[in-house]
């Protein structure tokens, strides 16, 4: 069913405390958690607790928690502090754009010089 956790997806497992993550806030719809790769000083994925592909796919089907992922993405910038220096969010959509994991996430970049990409 659409939303529904899937058994083999790796965000799924983290939003159930299957894998463990270092969690920086939770919400009654999101979830949010260091980057195991980080890009940045802070690299914090940003994650609704349902499961759609990616984002499109969430915003389609529940537009108001796609909008609870980008506020938290807000919310953990100010946390982060990297609200005064600026910051990216990133929804890699699509194995072309680098996306590997098939659970929407916001990637929140901060607390380095980001290039400018468009
Ligand atoms: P993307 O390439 O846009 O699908 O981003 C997936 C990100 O997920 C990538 O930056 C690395 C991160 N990642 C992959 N596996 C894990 C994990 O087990 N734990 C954490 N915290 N992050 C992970």
């Amino acid at each position: 069913m659409a939303g529904e956790p899937q058994a083999d997806c790796l965000f799924c497992k983290i939003v159930a405390g299957e894998v463990p993550a270092t969690i920086v806030s939770e919400t009654e719809t999101t979830v949010a958690f260091r980057d195991i790769n980080p890009q940045a000083p802070t690299h914090i994925l940003v994650i609704p607790k349902v499961h759609y592909a990616n984002a499109l796919e969430l915003s389609a089907a529940e537009p108001a928690i796609a909008g609870d992922v980008l506020h938290q993405a807000g919310l953990v910038a100010a946390a982060e502090k990297v609200d005064e220096t600026g910051y990216r969010i990133v929804f890699n959509t699509g194995p072309g754009a680098g996306q590997t994991v098939f659970h929407a996430h916001a990637h929140l970049l901060g607390g380095r010089d980001l290039q400018r990409l468009v």
